[in-house]
């Protein structure tokens, strides 16, 4: 199954080692034919080269629309070579054999991620090289397709290691990669265009991702991963620009994107804030009078589970909080800048990763979110709904004081960010005990009560911080029983959508407990 190569049709658009490609082929024999800028590359680099235009017998024409969008092209890369029907029609036209494509596309991504106007984008997307593509992968059982940079080596070693020639299961291989490529990027073009449109409807989207890093394991040693991005230029971990410490993990992506996510709800303009997330879930969430403030209020939410944490902030990382931070180990510090005194005091705690975003994430974005199935995949819209006081309806004799009301928003947007069931406490601005992805509602409550009790014991404090707090619950109370809990562990107001069978019982028992309530009509639950 060993095949040489002796013809080959270069085209590309990152001419990023080009070259050295051209010139290993080159010297190995291979004839070289290529387009417009790519033949001149090669030319001005003093190869020898024959161009497309000339093969085909027509100019590149249309701004380049047409250019290898021919029958002696593609019979070129079609023709299977132990058909004696296929060579000879290939003989009668004059069609000669292409044993090797090397195409990567018009840079579609990255014009979209530059925010261009609509018809650039569309002058972007390629035709002719994905269709050079397809046609050479499905015709790997002769011809080679190379359609990324980094393949560049391994095919001059294969050739190396056969004497001029590739196996099948190498051409397999690269037909494989090739076909993720073309599918990933019609997929960016129709992801694209729904926004451009304005219509996302989960039935018409399609899901691809373009490989940004292979990762070292996936949530656990034994099973193999990889980070694929969008291509989309939203801030947010997968354009991040990392400034230092080790390459960040599956788990540390993960939760990344849970700290930056839950972060932004917090507009800088209102203040500085801080979310301190372990295993996608907050630890502690707060706001703060400055920033280092806002994270050791986070901090003391939860001590315990603050140590080996991912740090999200709102505002520019500053010098004081970052020795702050620096006192505990951390894995990740997530904010929209770090000034040079911050970076001086990381740069010592070489483990720490310290990454830098061109803003926040808009919270009211659009988008959609996957989950995998077995079988298959479900697709919604991202959870963007977003609650502001005048949503709220007060279901109790009591309404909510001032500050309830801006605790209960508050409480509301850490919830959202919380797995089901999910409840929150919250006192002045800073969470003071979360209850996460327990089975049952009262669990939950019970959880986020007892860790407001705990961290009394450990910051000293003569009683729970929950008395007085107020509390968020993601779904509604089926029952009065988790709201009692919630007033026994001292809040004095509730958050809830509302919508129970049951509604009437559960505002009874809290106009009886004296409690203030308000309905969001919005559920946030997240698995
Ligand atoms: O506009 S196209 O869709 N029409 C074509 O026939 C065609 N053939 C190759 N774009 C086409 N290409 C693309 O041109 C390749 O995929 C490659 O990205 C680019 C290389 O152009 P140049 O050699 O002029 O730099």
């Amino acid at each position: 199954d060993l095949h040489p190569i002796r013809r080959a049709l270069l085209s590309v658009s990152d001419k990023t080692g080009l070259i050295e490609l051209a010139q290993a082929l080159a010297a190995r024999g291979v004839e070289l034919l290529s387009t417009g800028g790519t033949a001149k590359a090669m030319r001005d680099a003093g190869l020898a080269v024959k161009d497309v235009s000339e093969v085909t017998g027509f100019p590149e024409m249309m701004d380049g629309r047409v250019k290898t969008l021919h029958p002696v092209v593609h019979g070129g890369l079609l023709a299977l070579r132990d058909n004696d029907a296929h060579m000879a029609a290939a003989t009668a036209h004059g069609i000669k054999e292409i044993d090797l494509l090397v195409v990567n596309l018009y840079p579609f991504e990255e014009t979209v991620a530059k925010g261009a106007d609509y018809d650039t984008c569309i002058e972007n997307i390629d035709i002719g090289g994905p269709a050079m593509i397809r046609a050479a992968a499905k015709n790997h059982r002769f011809v080679n397709v190379v359609v990324d940079v980094e393949d560049y080596a391994p095919l001059l070693a294969e050739l190396d290691a056969n004497d001029g020639q590739t196996s099948y299961a190498f051409r397999q291989r690269l037909a494989q990669t090739a076909y993720a490529r073309t599918g990933a990027y019609d997929a960016a073009v129709s992801s694209w265009m729904a926004d451009a449109i304005g219509d996302a409807a989960p039935r018409r989207r399609v899901v691809a991702g373009k490989l940004a890093q292979t990762l070292r394991y996936g949530e656990n040693p034994h099973q193999k991963a990889a980070f694929y991005t969008d291509g989309s230029a939203r801030p947010g971990v997968a354009t991040a620009q990392q400034l230092q410490g080790k390459e960040l993990s599956y788990n540390n992506i993960n939760d990344t994107d849970a700290a930056f996510e839950l972060v932004s709800e917090f507009l800088p303009a209102d203040g500085p804030a801080c979310a301190i997330i372990k295993h996608a879930n907050p630890c502690g969430v707060a706001r703060g009078t400055s920033l280092k403030e806002a994270y050791m209020r986070a901090f003391d939410c939860d001590r315990t589970s603050a140590f080996g944490g991912i740090i999200a902030l709102n505002n520019i990382l500053d010098a004081e909080t970052a020795e702050e931070i620096a006192k505990i180990f951390t894995e990740v510090v997530i904010a929209p800048g770090a000034d040079q005194g911050a970076r001086d005091i990381f740069a010592a705690k070489k483990n720490l990763r310290l990454l830098i975003t061109p803003g926040l994430a808009n919270p009211a974005a659009g988008g959609m979110a996957y989950k995998q199935v077995s079988g298959g995949m479900l697709v919604q819209d991202k959870d963007n709904g977003r609650i502001g006081a005048d949503d709220l309806k007060v279901v109790t004799r009591r309404a909510p004081s001032d500050q309830e009301l801006a605790d209960l928003l508050f409480a509301w947007k850490v919830a959202k960010h919380v797995k089901s069931n999910a409840i929150v406490y919250v006192k002045d601005g800073a969470t003071v005990g979360v209850g996460a992805g327990q089975m049952s509602r009262v669990d939950s409550s019970t959880i986020a009560a007892l860790k407001a009790r705990r961290m009394a014991g450990e910051l000293g404090l003569p009683d729970t911080p929950a008395k007085g707090s107020v509390v968020a619950s993601d779904a509604f109370f089926p029952f009065a029983d988790g709201l009692l809990a919630a007033a026994e562990a001292g809040a004095t107001a509730i958050i809830q959508p509302g919508g129970s069978m049951r509604d009437d019982e559960v505002i009874a028992a809290a106009d009886e407990a004296g409690l203030a309530m308000v309905f969001t009509g919005m559920r946030h639950f997240r698995h």
